[in-house]
This record gives C-alpha cells, structure tokens and sequence, in this order.
C-alpha cells in the first residue's frame, strides 16, 4: 500500500520534472556586480574597474549571459543622438559576439536622473513620467539592437516615503499603462518585472511577485509580461524565496532570477548566494531543478556583491563561490532520496523529513 502511494506521489511530483534530462545551466550577472563596494557610510574600498575589463572575466568565471542597464551598453546615453546610440550599441554586440556572451536583458537605470527622485513612471510630475517613457523606449531601441529579448522592469523609485504623497491607485494604473505602452512600441519585446518591497523607497508599488503576475495578467499582452525574482527581495518582503519562484513557475511567468541572500530584515544586502541560509537556498535549487527552469534558455542570474573587506581589483570570488555552491546544490537536489521522501510525506512524518534534510545537506546518511 505505502509503495503503491509512494508511486502515485512520484507521478505526481517528480515523474514530469525533467530530473533525468538534467538541466545544463547557464549562468549571468551584470557588470554593476564587480563593484567599487561603494556604500553610504565610507568610502570605495576597490579601484575602479573598467566595464571592458569585466567583460573578458565572464567565460573564465563560467558565466555566459550579461545583464545590462541601458547605460552599461551606452555610458551617457541622454547626451547622445538616436544614432550615436545605435552606433555605440553596435560596438558592445561585436563585442560581446568576440566574447562568446550573450545579453540577457537591458534595464532602463530609472534611479540615478534628477527626473526620477519621486519615482519615473508613477512620479507626480507628467513631465518626469514623459522623461521615464522616452527612457524606457531608448532602453528598449538598445536592447532589440543587440538582439536582446527583454526589459527588466526594476521599479526603483515607484512607490513612497510618505502615503499621502501619491496616490497609489492611480501610480499602479500608470504603471499598467506604461507596460502597455512599452508592449505597443514593440511588438516583440519581453517584459520582465523584478518587484522589490522597499530601498529606496520605503514603501514600493510592486513589492511581491504576486503583483508583477496580477500588472503581466492585466496587460495587452500577457505573454509577454514575466518577473524576474531576486531572493533579497522575496526576503525583504518576509516570503519565502522559494515559494514566490513556485508561485510564477506555476503560471509560467518566471523568466529569471537574482539568486542571492539576506541575513534578516535590513537593508538590501545581497549577500552570497547560500550564505546566510543554507537551506534556504536548497529549496530555490529544488524549486527551479524540478520546474526544469533553465531548459529553455533561461539564465541562472546572480545579483550578489562582494563583500566591503574585500580588497583587490576585479574581485570576483562572490560571484564564482555563488555559481558554485548553486551546482553543489543541484548535486544535492539530484541525490536527494525521493522513494524516502515519498514515504515520510505518505506517513505525515515531516519531523523525519526535515532531519533527513539536514543530514542530506550536511553530507549524512
Ligand atoms: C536592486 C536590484 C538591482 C537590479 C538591477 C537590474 O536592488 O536588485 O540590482 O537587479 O538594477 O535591474
Ligand atoms: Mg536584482
């Protein structure tokens, strides 16, 4: 009877993850992750580090995909003219041709302008929103240049300090019709939301998956709206990481993540991928390992930074240690006794099931 309803469970459960295919996966970050450790409370603790530089360490690191704000690929980009922009995006694809890289998407930086200090697209001021949506599309004119498919949508500054400053009915209608904008100036670009519940604003718009799939639902073009889910984030907003990437894999709707870790409620502190919460970060593993996320294409991103004591120029060891401890996981998720678990999820045991966890990722039998 028991093995008779560990079968059903496995037919269920694991039978239609793509375990034995065995993903192979690909790996990103973005060149803002090879940082000068700038914080606001000292000073850069690393030289500058040029971003032609960073690129040559992708491939010998085991990265393949480059995340990009619209001026990593054009520094300057508002002083230039449509074709100057066109000209300079046309060097960093030949570069990142020469490279072997790929680009995964194109993020407008909607932080750093004077316009945006009270939010882009749900700012108070009509000419500031006018100064996000010309952005927005110069970004997206750059990403279809270098034959990306996708925008990531990090809304920064979309939300408040303080309640009555906006209102936040109408900030989430806007933020609905700049999508729908954005989808309708390019009839084959991707959107992907990747929500944050706070930093820099106190309180975001966006701040949970859930409302990044409810904004890509309400759109013109569902299909073409996804999120982006950094583990920080999730976090931040006292979720479990791995539950919100379930939450948009069972409705399709996760193009990438920001594997990365948090130490409790504080600032955004993007902490090397496991190291805070080790298991924590199995279960993400197993969540996109049984989802068969990567398969088709999708990059394992990793949005950590090195630690501020770490000296040296082109410190890298946060994103190669992040990468590995990712695949050490996926061994353990590979590994990982499903008969047993079957038996003790049958027998409502989960005192046994989390013990036999913690064994597993300890290297027990
Ligand atoms: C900050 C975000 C940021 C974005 C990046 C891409 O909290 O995680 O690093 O991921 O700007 O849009
Ligand atoms: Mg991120």
């Amino acid at each position: 009877m028991v093995n008779q309803v560990v079968e059903i469970f496995w037919e269920m459960c694991c039978s239609e993850a793509p375990m034995s295919q065995q993903t192979q996966y690909r790996f990103s970050f973005g060149p803002w992750n090879i940082s000068e450790g700038a914080d606001p409370f000292g000073p850069e603790v690393r030289a500058v580090f040029p971003h032609e530089e960073k690129f040559a360490l992708y491939r010998p690191l085991g990265f393949e995909g480059v995340q990009f704000h619209d001026d990593d690929v054009v520094p300057d980009l508002e002083t230039l003219s449509p074709d100057q922009v066109l000209k300079k995006t046309a060097t960093v694809k030949t570069m990142l041709g020469n490279q072997g890289l790929t680009p995964e998407f194109v993020a407008p930086r909607l932080w750093f302008p004077a316009q945006t200090v009270d939010g882009a697209y749900t700012s108070n001021s009509a000419a500031d929103r006018q100064y996000a949506l010309d952005r927005t599309r110069k970004s997206i004119d750059i990403a279809r240049a270098l034959d990306c498919k996708a925008v990531v949508l990090w809304l920064a500054r979309e939300g408040s300090y303080i309640r009555e400053s906006k209102n936040a009915r109408i900030a989430y209608q806007r933020l609905l019709e700049t999508i729908n904008q954005m989808l309708d100036y390019d009839k084959e670009i991707e959107i992907w939301i990747e929500p944050k519940p706070n930093e820099p604003t106190d309180q975001a718009y966006v701040p949970t998956i859930g409302h990044a799939v409810a904004l890509a639902y309400a759109s013109n073009d569902p299909k073409r709206v996804k999120g982006l889910i950094e583990t920080a984030h999730a976090l931040l907003a006292g979720l479990d990481a791995s539950d919100e990437m379930a939450f948009a894999l069972a409705h399709d709707k996760l193009a990438s993540v920001h594997l990365n870790d948090q130490n409790g409620l504080k600032y955004d502190q993007d902490k090397n991928f496991g190291g805070a919460n080790l298991r924590g970060a199995f279960n993400q593993v197993r969540v996109l390992e049984e989802a068969g996320f990567g398969g088709k294409g999708e990059f394992i991103g990793l949005d950590v930074k090195a630690m501020r004591t770490q000296q040296g120029r082109g410190v890298t060891a946060h994103l190669t240690n992040s990468r590995s401890l990712f695949l050490y996981l996926v061994e353990k998720v590979r590994s990982w006794d499903r008969i047993a678990e079957g038996q003790m999820i049958e027998a409502r045991d989960y005192e046994a099931l989390e013990f036999a966890i913690l064994k597993h990722l300890m290297g027990l039998k």
